[in-house]
């Protein structure tokens, strides 16, 4: 929660020393000379690997589908999906896929929308309507008596979509010769937030140093840029906020914005559009004003020159993303006026270039007045209707902060004038960083499938922020962004899944994480049946795994102040007690938990009545979140007919035996994968065993010196007593040896 900084480590190189080290013991292996450069298996290629289809009957039925590209016109947009066709059939087809523009031979892939191409507008293709602004028609047809699969939309942009979505086809080996797919989005707004500085230090960044080299833009433009939006597009991404929340002024500075002009330009074909931070003091720190008061007329005038001035650089510069009064950052409550008066004054600033304002309302006050998981709502809902059409409220997806498990954020359902747009966060802060693997989909799925109530039974939090519970047009998604320098982008390969998931998700919100794995899987690792039924089962029990071993039954906030890595439920002194784990878990000698019903916080009250009755009774609360809604004995019964402090152990217990399975299925996948990913997730899979057993002994002995229990017989006991745990330093600085060895 406090802002705090991750320096560049290079942890990862330390891996590569033992890998190395390890190759260099055992016999050493020539340096296969046919292995070509697009070959190496670094992850680089995310989920774009386009290797050589290896199933014959697929590769035939392919080849004879998709002989050439055939494209009218040109733009843009229009080149990178014909360029990124040729590279993925040539690659998957082993043999050379070419465009033409004039002669259109048999299995020619039609690009265009019907204003470019005359081949696209003859067809008539009903589904274009339904395609919408983005989305995309796929047609097997005939073309002048030629067998052709056109590839059709009212943009270019959903032209490009439509190609990353048959090359999806053929990597996941789909049948693709008789297409008929009408796809659109879901959500309009599909954002990834950076929250990347301008030392290119990355705020919980866990894959090295952010991605964009301010000190060598706006020249230096390495390829990279341009596969960070390749990627983006591949899965429908439209939108990038590519500063910290926690922002800095600068970047609003010309010396800034050429640069940022400059990734906007690599970022345009793609359909990737630029968003930056705004620092509310920005007037004062760059500005030279006295105020920053946002009803302040110079105040105003500066941001709408400002703004203008940025779009001079970027024309189609998407807006600003704003955390304001949140952590110690500027806001308009410095000068006594609300949020709505602070992101109005923005809007206004950006509405005439068509513009926007994302308003985070991850806010709670430096009084710590109430239970801090009140405080948006508080804060929030009495502003309904006050803020300017143009500004989106931007809400963390529970009301807390990014944990392994929460419930939905009461503020989805209960703001029906405003665009309510989701936060998730990719990044995986308190979720075992860069080394555990933890998928990401069942988190999501599970908060958007949540059920508000807000009108009527049905009212999904997915239907709040696609528009269709309250009829609105302005919708979004943002994710907080995992990716670095690392030459795998996400710190680990299995993180690079989070980032797919959270980007499938924002166009489908339907798609369950069970076939997202699946797609992720085959294009990533390999199409063997038996490899990624095997690999998806381990990602589908991640997400639980990790809740065991950290934060079960509804416990939260209990991981080790600032870093966010280890256990700390000991911590009671993190500078403000809501900072503070023992504020969160409430462990006496009778029982623990924060009481969240009328007798408590009365949190409850913010959730629609099915919602908060629910959970303010015992009986109806599930046992995932009884912690978080109830105080509970040690000695009391819980569904499972065990006592509190039974089931607690048995759920830590749970986790450990989870990631051990997980382990094992890894290593029975040997063979079905490269060499060296297979070796890095199996070094990162040893660490989280590890580190999944100090959390579980770390915690359990820490609660059982309430409890005054023993841990039953039949589970693991730890190996050390809590002082030890308590005495373990994880140093927040990644550059040196990670936490003591615990074991
Ligand atoms: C917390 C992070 C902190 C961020 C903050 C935010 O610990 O670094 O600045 O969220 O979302 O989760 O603003």
């Amino acid at each position: 929660m406090r802002p705090f900084v991750l320096s560049p480590r290079g942890r990862r190189l330390s891996f590569s020393l033992a890998a190395c080290c390890a190759l260099l013991g055992a016999t050493p292996a020539a340096p296969a000379p046919e292995r070509r450069a697009a070959e190496v298996e670094d992850g680089y290629d995310l989920w774009l690997r386009y290797r050589p289809i290896a199933d014959a009957v697929r590769l035939a039925e392919y080849r004879a589908a998709f002989a050439s590209i055939f494209v009218e016109t040109t733009s843009p947009t229009l080149d990178a999906a014909r360029a990124e066709l040729e590279r993925g059939l040539t690659r998957l087809l082993a043999r050379s896929v070419t465009t033409t523009g004039s002669v259109m031979s048999d299995g020619a892939v039609v690009l265009g929308t019907p204003a470019t191409s005359k081949v696209v507008a003859s067809l008539r293709l009903a589904g274009l309507k339904q395609a919408g602004d983005e989305g995309f028609v796929i047609r097997t047809t005939a073309v002048g008596g030629r067998r052709a699969t056109v590839i059709a939309a009212n943009h270019d942009i959903g032209v490009l979509y439509g190609a990353f979505y048959l090359l999806r086809q053929l990597q996941t080996l789909r049948p693709a010769s008789n297409l008929a797919i009408v796809s659109a989005p879901k959500i309009k707004l599909r954002m990834l937030d950076h929250w990347d500085n301008l030392d290119r230090s990355v705020e919980r960044g866990y894959a090295g140093k952010s991605l964009w080299d301010w000190t060598h833009l706006p020249d230096s433009l390495p390829d990279r840029y341009r596969d960070y939006a390749r990627a983006n597009a591949s899965l429908g991404i439209n939108g990038a906020a590519i500063t910290n929340v926690n922002a800095n002024a600068r970047v609003l500075t010309p010396e800034y914005l050429k640069k940022v002009a400059a990734l906007a330009g690599v970022f345009r074909p793609y359909g990737v559009k630029v968003f930056l931070t705004a620092r509310f003091s920005a007037p004062i720190e760059i500005g030279g004003l006295k105020t920053a008061d946002p009803l302040d007329s110079t105040v105003r005038v500066w941001w709408k020159t400002k703004a203008d001035e940025i779009y001079r650089y970027v024309p189609d510069f998407g807006g600003f993303l704003v955390k304001a009064n949140s952590e110690g950052q500027p806001g308009p409550q410095d000068y006594k006026r609300t949020h709505a008066d602070g992101a109005n004054m923005l809007a206004d600033a950006v509405a005439p270039h068509g513009g926007i304002v994302m308003w985070r309302a991850f806010v709670y006050s430096n009084e710590v007045p109430t239970d801090r998981v009140k405080q948006a709502y508080d804060e929030f809902k009495p502003l309904d209707g006050k803020f300017r059409e143009n500004v989106y409220v931007q809400v963390k997806n529970g009301p807390l902060d990014f944990q392994p498990r929460e419930p939905f954020s009461p503020l989805f359902g209960a703001m029906p004038k405003t665009p309510v747009m989701m936060e998730f966060q990719i990044t995986k802060e308190y979720l075992g960083q860069d080394t555990h693997l933890v998928y990401l989909a069942p988190l999501f799925r599970e908060v958007l499938n949540a059920d508000t109530y807000a009108a009527g039974k049905g009212s999904t939090v997915a239907k709040v922020i696609d528009g269709s519970l309250y009829k609105q047009a302005r919708t979004g998604i943002a994710g907080v962004s995992n990716i670095g320098d690392d030459r795998n982008w996400t710190g680990s390969q299995f993180n690079q899944a989070n980032w797919y998931a959270f980007g499938r998700l924002a166009w489908d919100h339907t798609l369950s994480p069970s076939a997202i794995a699946d797609e992720w899987i085959r294009m990533t690792f390999t199409n063997d049946a038996a490899a990624v039924a095997k690999i998806r089962g381990m990602m589908l029990t991640s997400r639980e795994a990790v809740v065991n071993y950290m934060t079960p039954l509804g416990l939260a906030h209990i991981m080790a102040t600032g870093h966010h890595y280890g256990p700390g439920p000991w911590v009671s002194n993190a500078g403000r007690p809501d900072w503070s784990p023992t504020y969160y878990h409430r462990a006496d000698t009778i029982g623990i938990g924060f009481d969240r019903t009328a007798t408590g916080s009365n949190a409850v009250e913010q959730y629609f009545p099915p919602v908060r009755a629910r959970y303010a009774s015992r009986a109806t609360t599930p046992d995932s979140l009884l912690l978080w809604f109830h105080r509970v004995r040690w000695d009391e019964k819980l569904k499972s007919g065990r006592t509190l402090w039974d089931e607690l152990a048995a759920h830590y217990s749970a986790g450990v035996d989870s990631v051990r399975s997980m382990r094992r299925t890894w290593d029975s996948v040997k063979g079905s994968i490269d060499a060296d990913r297979f070796a890095d997730v199996q070094n990162f899979l040893r660490i989280q065993e590890r580190e999944a057993m100090w959390w579980r002994d770390a915690a359990i002995t820490y609660f059982q010196s309430f409890s005054r229990r023993l841990i039953p017989a039949n589970l693991e006991q730890p190996a050390h007593d809590l002082a030890f745990y308590r005495s373990l330093r994880c140093p927040p600085n990644r550059d040196k040896p990670r936490c003591e060895q615990i074991y």
